[in-house]
């Protein structure tokens, strides 16, 4: 009896579990009874492809494993079902045993995942104790889009063997099939190319004793890394466990700076036109018209091609900057002559040349949308679309199977509300505008649709140097849970509403990431002002915090906070290991802009001059790289009385064109001058400061890595 009551209450929680995928499969069907999961369970696939899941389903669930025929019934049978298309899979759990079906090794693959979402989330700890009983059901899904991407930018900042294979593991467990590793860039080169050991010998360090210069965040540490061919062989192998399969990326002609200053032969020969540059060679694009470029890109491509055994190659090129072919006696010839001086036609003649190689060696070419906006590049080359809708339905009207990844909904590197860090050149966005995204109302037609291979999410990196990259958190936080939307759009949404997505989220997804060890991101609080007192609430079961400002210590957040003061105070909310931003009411926020004006010993550029940051109009240029003993100093009109103040060089988002490292000194009088703060990261931030009429930054680093210095407002929040 009491066994009976047991499996009806497990069953009971089951159903539910079946109810809250995510990605929500197309049809599930609750049955009675249950299946109970014991040690003497046993996963059976037969011999051949299926073998390795049956490794990897005993990594999680401690159960023996068969491979070969097997008959016994308490079992988790696994195999492949010729009558179900590639990534279609089955999943029938009976009071016998579990049964998944898929069309593929990756649908079974799938069918995995989805039962291990119907399992207590402690799967995902690789810990869970049995038995475990599964709910009867009968579970038929299939991805609307086979093409379920993610990138990963580990040029501009490093990301290791082991974190690859972490998020190899996240990824698969939400459906997502393809890792796009984005292996080279401006700021560095990560893969391993043997007949060029000087590509990573060189390119994969910067700062410190390197002779590469870091343009974002660390300065005098030696920073950086690549994978070998062999770590990308295992890495290769771990994905393709998981049903993942890894699209390399060499970003070409443009974002190629690395490459430039390891061979600066690759760039067009011109005379320069003197503008001074602080001995930082800022051009980076491959000359289209030198020969020399296309050998050694041949060598390039060539064990590119050899290593990936992915059907597509990434050859890039995204924000080409065309000036410098412009300038090239020899490619403004050649545009002249064969491009009806269409630079854009230029850049596909490159395209067109590096596709034929990547051709040539049984691969096809995967490109960003720029790539085909001369017109000719062959139609076998898929299409990311990045820039906008408009041009994922530019690239499909072309003929050319495309990825859709608009910057407004998947660019996991935009920040997710207003004070948070992060971009926000496309879009300010959180998991809720994510999931909103919808082909129909994007005016994606049926047609179109036909061409469009899948969605992509990514995360571009050079923010992430600032957010100490040795640890995941910052990256963790970006990636979910908005991954989770992109995935349930990349599966199909069929019909799901976003508020049936949230409910699935917060109730039960939020403890599987919990258990997968992921550091994700909260909803803020929502905060209200009323009788002097500020009451915070949160809908989906995480503990709130509050702490006042210039306080360390968090308090345990229990009824409304008295106060008249409420713009002090800060509200944050904790779930496992998940944060909520921190988050004030709006006046918190508010900033005040005292006139003020801008000394420099370096001389403001022509096209920025120092008016602009003057006028809290945006940001000012300095016309030359920064030395140690180049200063700032910011001449405030009246004392400047404040309740915080931080001076910033750089944009305000992202550590570049900074002082790498500083002292911030304040003085009263103009005349003496007190050091009240070190630079990080080109900022310094006062709290509370005594009153005073100049501040002014001091550089101790010779260079930034650019060729000047971008000086922003300062951000001043006023006494309250
Ligand atoms: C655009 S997306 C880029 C990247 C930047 C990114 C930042 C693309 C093809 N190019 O180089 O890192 O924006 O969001």
């Amino acid at each position: 009896m009491k066994r009976k009551i047991f499996f009806t209450i497990a069953a009971v929680l089951s159903t539910f579990a079946a109810s809250a995928i995510i990605p929500q499969p197309r049809s599930v069907q609750q049955q009675t009874g249950v299946f109970v999961i014991t040690p003497a369970t046993t996963v059976v696939a037969a011999e051949g492809e299926l073998a390795p899941l049956t490794d990897y389903f005993a990594g999680y669930v401690h159960i023996g494993r068969v491979v070969g025929a097997s008959r016994d019934k308490n079992s988790v049978r696994l195999c492949v079902d010729p009558s179900l298309s590639g990534e279609a899979y089955r999943l029938t759990v009976s009071e016998e045993g579990i049964d998944i079906a898929g069309g593929s090794y990756g649908g079974v693959f799938n069918g995995i995942q989805t039962l291990f979402q119907l399992l207590p989330s402690g799967v995902y700890t690789h810990q869970c104790p049995l038995p475990m009983s599964v709910g009867c059901c009968t579970i038929e899904d299939a991805p609307q889009f086979s093409y379920r991407g993610f990138m990963l930018d580990v040029a501009r900042t490093w990301s290791d063997a082991d974190r690859v294979k972490r998020y190899i593991d996240l990824i698969s467990y939400h459906k997502i099939n393809k890792l796009h590793l984005h292996l080279c860039d401006d700021e560095g080169w990560r893969i391993e190319i043997k007949s060029h050991p000087e590509l990573t010998g060189i390119g994969a360090w910067r700062g410190g004793s390197s002779p590469l210069r870091s343009v974002y965040g660390k300065w005098g540490e030696l920073y950086g890394g690549c994978f070998s061919q062999q770590d990308m062989r295992d890495i290769i192998a771990y994905a393709a466990v998981r049903n993942v399969e890894i699209i390399p990326e060499i970003d070409l002609p443009g974002h190629s700076r690395t490459v430039a200053n390891i061979h600066p032969e690759i760039l067009c020969g011109y005379t320069p036109d003197g503008k001074a540059t602080g001995g930082y060679e800022y051009r980076s694009a491959w000359c289209a018209t030198r020969e020399e470029n296309y050998a050694l890109l041949e060598d390039i491509l060539g064990e590119i091609c050899d290593l990936f055994p992915s059907e597509y190659i990434h050859i890039g090129g995204d924000e080409v900057d065309m000036s410098q072919w412009k300038k090239c006696p020899h490619c403004s010839a050649y545009a002249a002559e064969h491009c009806g001086n269409n630079f854009s036609r230029l850049q596909e003649v490159f395209m067109s040349r590096v596709s034929e190689m990547v051709i040539r060696h049984g691969k096809k070419p995967a490109v960003w949308n720029e790539a085909i906006n001369g017109g000719s590049l062959s139609k076998e080359s898929l299409v990311y679309g990045w820039e906008s809708i408009k041009e994922c339905q530019k690239a499909v009207g072309k003929g050319y199977e495309t990825i859709v990844m608009p910057g407004q909904f998947f660019y996991l590197d935009m920040r997710q509300s207003k004070h948070e860090d992060g971009h926000t050149w496309a879009a300010i966005f959180d998991v809720e505008k994510c999931y909103s995204f919808d082909f129909e109302k994007q005016g994606i037609t049926a047609d179109q649709l036909k061409h469009i291979r899948g969605v992509e999410a990514t995360f571009f990196s050079e923010l992430y140097i600032a957010h100490n990259p040795e640890n995941c958190n910052y990256l963790d936080y970006m990636l979910f849970p908005r991954l989770c939307a992109v995935a349930e759009i990349a599966w199909g949404k069929y019909g799901n509403s976003l508020d049936d997505f949230s409910k699935r989220l917060k109730k039960n997804h939020y403890d599987r990431m919990v258990a997968m060890g992921i550091h994700f991101r909260l909803s803020p609080p929502e905060l209200s002002y009323a009788d002097g007192r500020i009451t915070a609430s949160v809908d989906d079961g995480s503990t709130l915090f509050y702490t006042r400002e210039g306080s360390d210590k968090w308090r345990p957040y229990a009824v409304p906070v008295p106060t008249f003061k409420p713009a002090e105070y800060i509200f944050r909310s904790e779930y496992g290991m998940a944060m909520s931003p921190e988050t004030s009411l709006d006046k918190h926020y508010t900033r005040i802009y005292p006139p003020f004006k801008i000394k420099s010993s370096m001389p403001a550029s022509a096209s920025r001059g120092f008016s602009y940051a003057e006028g809290y109009k945006g940001i000012s240029r300095t016309t030359r790289t920064p030395h140690d003993g180049d200063y700032i100093e910011f001449h405030f009109t009246q004392p400047l009385k404040c309740r915080e103040v931080e001076f910033v060089t750089g944009y305000d988002h992202m550590q570049r064109h900074i002082f790498h490292s500083g002292y911030l000194e304040i003085s009263a009088d103009g005349v003496n001058f007190e050091r009240v703060a070190e630079l990080e990261g080109g900022h310094a931030k006062l709290t509370n400061p005594k009153p005073f009429k100049v501040a002014r930054m001091v550089c101790t680093t010779d260079g930034n890595g650019t060729p000047y210095v971008i000086i922003t407002a300062p951000r001043i929040k006023p006494i309250l």
